[in-house]
């Protein structure tokens, strides 16, 4: 059963009463069929002193879509504007986008398992190690306490645009096929890490911070990324309890999260409850053997199978299905440039493979770690057309004409021939 037309009659009348609405029920439906919508329908909420609620409440069912199984939903969000891949992610369609932050709905989700419902009132972050000399542990409210500060800053998953390695170079790459949507450019709010470890008494041979989120069915018991000191320390590296002026959402981490500018997403670790210092290297499946370039091309370094991934690469999008068709006539097309090295100095399009190239015109002033928009007008014919998007950043560094592969698909980032079809 797909649509909510066919659900019997006094089961819709049903949810209506109970306040469920149509959208909801789709979303019931699509995830967890007849008997979602049953449950949601008996019992929209179960209390939070259910017989079955975890003792510590760290984990809370209360208020996710299949509540009667101890398993949290897959995801919160309405999922209807996404590209869903699985349990793994809902990729962002840029076509949806007109302005220059994602909206909170619409930012991509990239879970190693379900998203979690963190009850707040116990959770905690604990901050320990043999680097600190003050070991503690901080309520929400201690978090909250501290001097909060506000970054606008892409995020983006390393492996964004990996089904381009098939679609475009022939060569397929192991994970989830993201298309262009693995990215989104937030206004996040919290506090500095560094803020943090200071309270802890880090001390001055602190080499490595381990920050560890709280779900359990990742494959080391928490979704876990080392960061080195340097990078712990610059004070745009957030704990994030605010995505775009409201608290932030359940499948991006509430209450707590990481933000690491410019890095790959996997490091901005969300429901975040540990961070580890210590004065040696942390060595950990998300710097060995994830988020590592393998290939011929990249020589192992310390315990990783190859080059262990930190900043993002240069990159742009053109806002459009992927791809995409048109009506003949004039267009303003947009879409999306960022670099982890600096502002977007410029964007090119290309509508013969990269022969020649034109200038675009950069919307909005960048501010700090974000995304730049860019347009320009097209005057499509009918036909099939290729367009390409090349950026360049103030630092000189310009998207390379060839990414070599990588086995596991990562930081594609040559000019994306955008298929469009015009009629
Ligand atoms: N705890 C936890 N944090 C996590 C992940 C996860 O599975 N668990 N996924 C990471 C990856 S791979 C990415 S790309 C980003 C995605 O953040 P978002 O879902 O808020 O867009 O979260 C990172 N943080
Ligand atoms: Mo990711």
């Amino acid at each position: 059963m797909q649509s909510v037309s066919e659900l019997p009659d006094w089961l819709t009348s049903l949810a209506r009463e109970r306040g469920v609405d149509r959208r909801t029920l789709l979303h019931l439906l699509g995830t967890g069929g007849l008997a979602a919508v049953l449950m949601a329908c008996a019992e929209i909420r179960v209390p939070a002193d259910a017989e079955h609620a975890p003792e510590e409440s760290t984990r809370s069912i209360e208020g996710s879509s299949n509540a009667a199984s101890d398993k949290p939903a897959a995801y919160f969000k309405e999922t209807a504007p996404f590209l869903r891949h699985g349990e793994n992610g809902l990729e962002s369609r840029l076509e949806n986008m007109q302005g220059f932050i994602t909206p909170s709905r619409l930012f991509f989700v990239r879970n190693n398992s379900a998203s979690i419902d963190v009850n707040v009132d116990g959770w905690r972050l604990s901050v320990e190690g043999d680097a600190v000399t003050r070991p503690r542990e901080f309520s929400f409210k201690d978090i909250q306490r501290l001097p909060s500060r506000t970054v606008i800053s892409y995020l983006e998953c390393a492996g964004n645009q990996r089904a381009m390695f098939d679609l475009v170079m022939g060569q397929a790459a192991q994970g989830t096929q993201w298309m262009t949507g693995a990215v989104g450019n937030g206004v996040w709010t919290g506090v500095s890490l560094g803020n943090v470890l200071e309270l802890a008494g880090v001390t001055s041979d602190a080499v490595s911070v381990l920050l560890i989120g709280l779900d359990t069915e990742s494959p080391e018991e928490g979704w876990r990324r080392a960061l080195p000191i340097e990078k712990a320390r610059d004070p745009d590296t957030l704990l994030a309890y605010g995505l775009n002026g409201e608290d932030l959402p359940q499948d991006h981490g509430y209450p707590l999260r990481a933000l690491v500018p410019g890095w790959v997403g996997s490091a901005s670790v969300k429901w975040l409850s540990r961070i580890v210092v210590s004065a040696s290297q942390f060595w950990t499946r998300n710097n060995t053997t994830s988020y590592v370039l393998i290939g011929d091309a990249y020589p192992g370094e310390g315990e990783a199978l190859g080059k262990v991934l930190t900043t993002q690469v240069i990159k742009s999008a053109l806002a459009l299905p992927w791809p995409a068709e048109l009506d003949a006539g004039p267009h303003r097309l947009h879409g999306y440039a960022h670099s982890p090295f600096g502002a977007i100095a410029r964007v090119d399009w290309s509508v013969d493979a990269g022969a020649t190239w034109n200038e675009t015109r950069v919307l909005e002033p960048q501010i700090q770690h974000s995304w730049a928009r860019f347009e320009f007008a097209w005057d499509a014919q009918a036909g099939a057309h290729t367009l390409m998007t090349r950026a360049t950043d103030t630092a000189g560094n310009t998207q390379p004409d060839k990414t070599p592969f990588n086995e596991k698909g990562y930081l594609f980032n040559q000019p994306l021939p955008h298929p469009i079809s015009v009629k």
